[in-house]
């Protein structure tokens, strides 16, 4: 595994590349790798950087340490609540509107698959940031908690978009209304995530995944997440057109040609479009 960028305060983020993925580990152990806008700001540029780097055919997201990510720091001055008389209280929906929603729609439009391997806890936004990505992994120690409305507020960073559509209202609001800790087997049960698996075997598999996934036609896997989101929002005639469309686009690029031809030659296509 070599070391794909540095960068200043690189601790926060560490960026790796093995063969065709791009490892992004969240690194601040100490905190459960909790969001600050500093490693809010670099999980985004990561993100971009990958999206534009031709040599990058799948993003994988992990933590360091025992955790993946418990959300938002709270120990953070920016959103602290005030403690001195007469102190006002400070508007977090400026962080929302500057950090969280730029690089949830970096997460959302990435043009190659994304995998999140979840190491261990993922809280509020920590677990919407895996829930956004598109086949989860968690290890059988890790859990999901929608920690926001212990503390009154409301899922974000896309969380009330994604978990109706994951698991359907009335698990999303089980979820989101309890904050209860739910365990990644029963993640996996409920359909929240592709696959809970042992922790020691985590890693490696999420990485096998995001090798395998770096061979595909990578084109066409963004297409497919954009077509799913699309037609969730689209009556049925909508959908079909919206299906010709994209796969009129997809028809016309490389991949397809390669993939129709390596089956009729009877060999195994090699794939680059992105
Ligand atoms: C933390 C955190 C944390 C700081 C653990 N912050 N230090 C968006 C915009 C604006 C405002 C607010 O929010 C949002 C979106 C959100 O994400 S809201 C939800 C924020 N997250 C939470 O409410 C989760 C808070 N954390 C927890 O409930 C627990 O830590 C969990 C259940 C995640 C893990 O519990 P444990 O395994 O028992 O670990 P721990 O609580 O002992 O934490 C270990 C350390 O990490 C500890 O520090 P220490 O110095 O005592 O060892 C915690 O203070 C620190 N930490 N989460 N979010």
């Amino acid at each position: 595994m070599t070391p794909a960028q540095t960068g200043p305060d690189e601790a926060l983020l560490k960026i790796e590349q093995e063969g065709a993925v791009r490892l992004l580990t969240l690194n601040r152990p100490q905190a459960l790798n909790a969001f600050t806008t500093a490693l809010l700001v670099q999980l985004r540029d990561a993100l971009e950087a990958a999206a534009r780097d031709a040599s990058v055919r799948c993003v994988l997201i992990t933590g360091a340490g025992r955790g993946f990510c418990a959300g938002q720091d709270l120990s953070d001055p920016l959103i602290k609540p005030p403690i001195a008389a007469g102190e006002q209280p400070k508007d977090i929906g400026h962080l929302l509107d500057n950090y969280y929603i730029p690089m949830a729609l970096s997460l959302r439009a990435m043009p190659v698959p994304v995998i999140a391997a979840v190491n261990g806890v993922a809280a509020g936004a920590g677990a919407s940031l895996a829930l956004g990505c598109d086949l989860v992994l968690a290890a059988e120690s890790a859990s999901f908690i929608q920690a926001f409305s212990k503390i009154g507020l409301i899922p974000d960073c896309g969380g009330t978009w994604l978990l109706p559509r994951l698991v359907g209202r009335v698990k999303a609001l089980e979820l989101a209304l309890l904050g209860d800790k739910l365990p990644a087997a029963e993640a996996q049960r409920i359909g929240l995530i592709y696959r809970a698996l042992p922790d020691a075997e985590l890693a490696a598999e999420a990485m096998a995944l995001a090798q395998k996934l770096s061979a595909m036609p990578v084109k066409a896997l963004a297409a497919t997440r954009q077509a799913l989101d699309d037609a969730l929002l689209l009556d049925f005639e909508a959908a079909l057109r919206n299906e010709a469309l994209l796969q009129s686009r997809l028809g016309f690029a490389g991949d397809y040609q390669e993939g129709t031809r390596a089956f009729l030659e009877k060999r195994k296509p090699s794939f680059t479009d992105r």
